[in-house]
C-alpha cells in the first residue's frame, strides 16, 4: 500500500515521520520522572487534553494557549521536530503521542512519568478519521467510508489498528503513573474529569481557575484558537476540506454507518476484545 511510511508493519504520515526517528525514540530517548505525557490513538480527544492539560498548568490563564501552537507546548515525541525539540530543550516536557505501546520510548517503562491515556469510541474514532485523513496529503486517501471501514477494521490507517493500540496501552491501566480516561467521560462529566486530572498530576486549583480551563478548553473556544484548531497546518499539506474541530460530539457514527457497518463492527469489537471487562468502555 502506497502513501505511508511503513514501520514495523506500521502505517505512518508521510510527514514529520522518518524511521530512523521512530527507531531512536524507542531505544534512546530518555524520559525523565518530571514530565508529563498525552497519549491516544488518532482522533479519539488528544488535542482536547492537551488544551486542557496545558490550561490546568496555567491555572486557566489563556495566555499560553492563544499565543504559542498546541505542537510547541506540548511537544509530539515520534515526529522529526517535536523530537529535535525534546532532546535540545531543557524539562520537564510535556509530551504527545499517537504512537502504540510498543513502538513508545522505552525509558517511560522504569519512569515515574505520568501519562494520561484517553480512548473514544472506536466508531466514532472511525468516521473522525474518515473525514480528517481524506482531507490530508500526507497519508493514503480514501475514496468512500465504505474503503476506510475497511481498512480501519484490518488497521491500515494511520498509527495502525485501534484494537491494537488500545490492548497495549490498556495493560497499563493499574500502574499508579497512568490515568486511563475516555473522550466520552470528558463530554458528560467534564468539570468531574478536570478535576480528576488535576488530582492526577497533583496540580491545586480555585474554583474560578477550574471555570476558566473549562471555558477555554470548550470545544468552541478551541475552534476559535488558531494556536489550537490545526489552521496553522502548512496549506500544501491539506485541503480545504482539513479540519481538526469537526462536530465534536459523541455517536456520530449512528449518522454514517450502515446497518450491516455496525453489526460487523460489533462483531469484530467482541472478538478483538474479549477479556477485557466491558464496564472499562463507557461507550457500551
Ligand atoms: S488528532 O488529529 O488525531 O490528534 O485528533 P484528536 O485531537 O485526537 O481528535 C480530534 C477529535 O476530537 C474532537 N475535539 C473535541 N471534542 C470536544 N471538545 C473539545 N474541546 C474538542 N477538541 C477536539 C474533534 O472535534 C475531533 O472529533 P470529531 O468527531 O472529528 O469532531
Amino acid at each position: 500500500m502506497s502513501g505511508y511510511i511503513w514501520f514495523e508493519g506500521i502505517p505512518f504520515p508521510t510527514v514529520h515521520i522518518q524511521k530512523e526517528i521512530l527507531e531512536e525514540i524507542r531505544h534512546k530517548f530518555v524520559i525523565r520522572d518530571k514530565d508529563t505525557i498525552i497519549v491516544a490513538y488518532p482522533k479519539s480527544g488528544t488535542n482536547w487534553m492537551i488544551e486542557t492539560v496545558c490550561l490546568i498548568q496555567t491555572k486557566g490563564n489563556p495566555e499560553w494557549v492563544q499565543s504559542i501552537p498546541s505542537w510547541d507546548r506540548s511537544f509530539w515525541v515520534e515526529t522529526v521536530s517535536g523530537y529535535q525539540k525534546l532532546i535540545n530543550k531543557e524539562g520537564p516536557h510535556l509530551i504527545s503521542s499517537h504512537l502504540p505501546f510498543h513502538l513508545f520510548p522505552k525509558s517511560f517503562f522504569s519512569s515515574k512519568a505520568k501519562m494520561i491515556y484517553i480512548m473514544r469510541n472506536p466508531r466514532d474514532v472511525l468516521v473522525s478519521g474518515y473525514f480528517f485523513w481524506r482531507a490530508a496529503k500526507f497519508v493514503k486517501n480514501p475514496e468512500s467510508l465504505t474503503t476506510y471501514f475497511d481498512w480501519f477494521l484490518k488497521g491500515n490507517v494511520p498509527y495502525g489498528s485501534w484494537f491494537e493500540h488500545i490492548r497495549g496501552w490498556l495493560s497499563m491501566r493499574e500502574s499508579e503513573n497512568v490515568l486511563l480516561l475516555s473522550y466520552e467521560d470528558m463530554k458528560k462529566e467534564t468539570r468531574r474529569m478536570v478535576e480528576k486530572i488535576c488530582d492526577f498530576l497533583g496540580k491545586k486549583l480555585e474554583p474560578d481557575e477550574l471555570d476558566m480551563v473549562l471555558k477555554y478548553s470548550s470545544f468552541q473556544a478551541m475552534k476559535e484558537n488558531k494556536m489550537s484548531n490545526f489552521r496553522l497546518m502548512p496549506k500544501e499539506s491539506v485541503t480545504h476540506d482539513f479540519v481538526l474541530m469537526r462536530k465534536g460530539v459523541t455517536g456520530d457514527w449512528k449518522n454514517h454507518f450502515t446497518v450491516a457497518q455496525a453489526e460487523a463492527f460489533d462483531k469484530v469489537f467482541q472478538e478483538k476484545m474479549a477479556g477485557f471487562p466491558p464496564e472499562l468502555f463507557p461507550w457500551q
